[in-house]
């Protein structure tokens, strides 16, 4: 696997190339250009800036996340052609500069979702936690209110403070956009896309919902195995993939994640991973903790040998991890915990490469 790590980019992220290329076995960043509105085409002049700041630092830009989706295109409204083809031309150009994998996601109106942006672990480490029993209690205004107070003027991906203005709008747009509807137009973004995909040799994969069920009424349709093998199939092109998020999928114990990632592996569909560990504490209800098992509901041992039993040489990268050590910045996005969860993560792939090469 090639371990990558998240950069904002200069001037938006605390943390600097250099500190991460000290990380022991990074090899790349996974980037984004953020200055540009959700749904026109990403500058190729700007791509390469990116592409020569990151590269002069000793590191790659092969993994982008996120290109964006216009919410025309979840919607289905007639605009959402114009969009697609800026979404192709994005590709083109992305690939010109070597990019091999898109990440990307599918939910509608809201990205990832957090009720509290700095819990207070009792080791007085700073993580991000989601209960479904208050946001049945607030509504949609009011959860973007908190995010944003939470935020410390930071941007945060996914959520553009002026998109979120037009919160009414947009919800009276998805009355009609059931969990069908809302696949049938992922079916036709991905007929619209894919093709380009293959012919400039990138790779699409999409990010599950996180959390992986409905939120204030809105379908979510990247949810589970089943879900998800619909629209891989219906599109049925290596190029069509999926990044697996185990934080996202693993929210809802009924993922068993070490199983999907055999089978989607076995399919040749995953391209991206982000690997990190939760806290289910009841239903509907978890916090991030920091990756090793001990710490979370989940064993990494199973996760990370289930991506070398299907022999996995895509791309890796730790998730939101913890603030610890008194560094301020974009909440999950810290330098220190990151970096503890990849030398953790490579630990567990060097043990168990040996053990099978050795051993076994
Ligand atoms: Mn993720």
């Amino acid at each position: 696997m090639k371990m990558v790590f998240r950069w904002y980019g200069e001037g938006n992220d605390p943390i600097t190339l250099e500190q991460i290329r000290q990380i022991p076995g990074v090899v790349g960043v996974v980037g984004a250009l953020f200055d540009v509105p959700v749904g026109e085409v990403w500058p190729l002049e700007k791509i390469k800036h990116l592409k020569d700041t990151v590269e002069s630092a000793g590191l790659t830009l092969e993994v982008i996340e996120s290109v964006n989706v216009h919410e025309d295109i979840k919607l289905g409204l007639s605009t959402r052609d114009r969009y697609i083809e800026n979404y192709r031309e994005t590709i083109r150009n992305l690939s010109k500069v070597g990019v091999k994998v898109v990440c990307y996601n599918f939910m509608p109106i809201f990205d990832w979702m957090r009720t509290d942006l700095h819990k207070k672990l009792p080791d007085g480490s700073e993580v991000m936690e989601y209960d479904h029993s208050l946001i049945e209690n607030i509504t949609p205004k009011e959860l973007v209110r908190r995010v944003k107070e939470g935020s410390a003027g930071l941007v945060l991906p996914g959520w553009e403070w002026d998109r979120l203005e037009k919160l009414e709008q947009t919800f009276e747009l998805y009355k009609d956009v059931d969990e069908k509807k809302l696949l049938d137009n992922l079916i036709y973004f991905l007929k619209g896309v894919i093709p380009v995909c293959e012919e400039c040799d990138v790779k699409l994969a999409i990010h599950p919902d996180d959390p992986p069920w409905s939120i204030f009424g809105l379908p979510r349709i990247v949810t589970n195995r089943e879900n998800i093998e619909k629209f891989l199939k219906a599109v049925d092109s290596p190029y069509n993939g999926l990044t697996l998020c185990m934080g996202s999928l693993g929210a809802n114990p009924n993922n068993n994640i070490p199983e999907m990632i055999r089978y989607f592996g076995r399919m040749g569909r995953i391209h991206f991973a982000h690997l990190r560990n939760l806290k289910i504490v009841e239903r509907g209800k978890f916090y991030e903790t920091a990756h090793p098992s001990f710490c979370g509901s989940h064993d990494m041992f199973e996760v990370v040998k289930a991506f070398h039993d299907i022999g996995y040489n895509g791309y890796v990268r730790p998730d939101h991890g913890r603030m610890i050590w008194g560094e301020k910045g974009r909440p999950g996005y810290g330098l220190y915990d990151r970096a503890l969860g990849i030398t953790y993560l490579l630990g567990l792939w060097e043990a168990i490469d040996k053990m099978k090469e050795r051993y076994c």
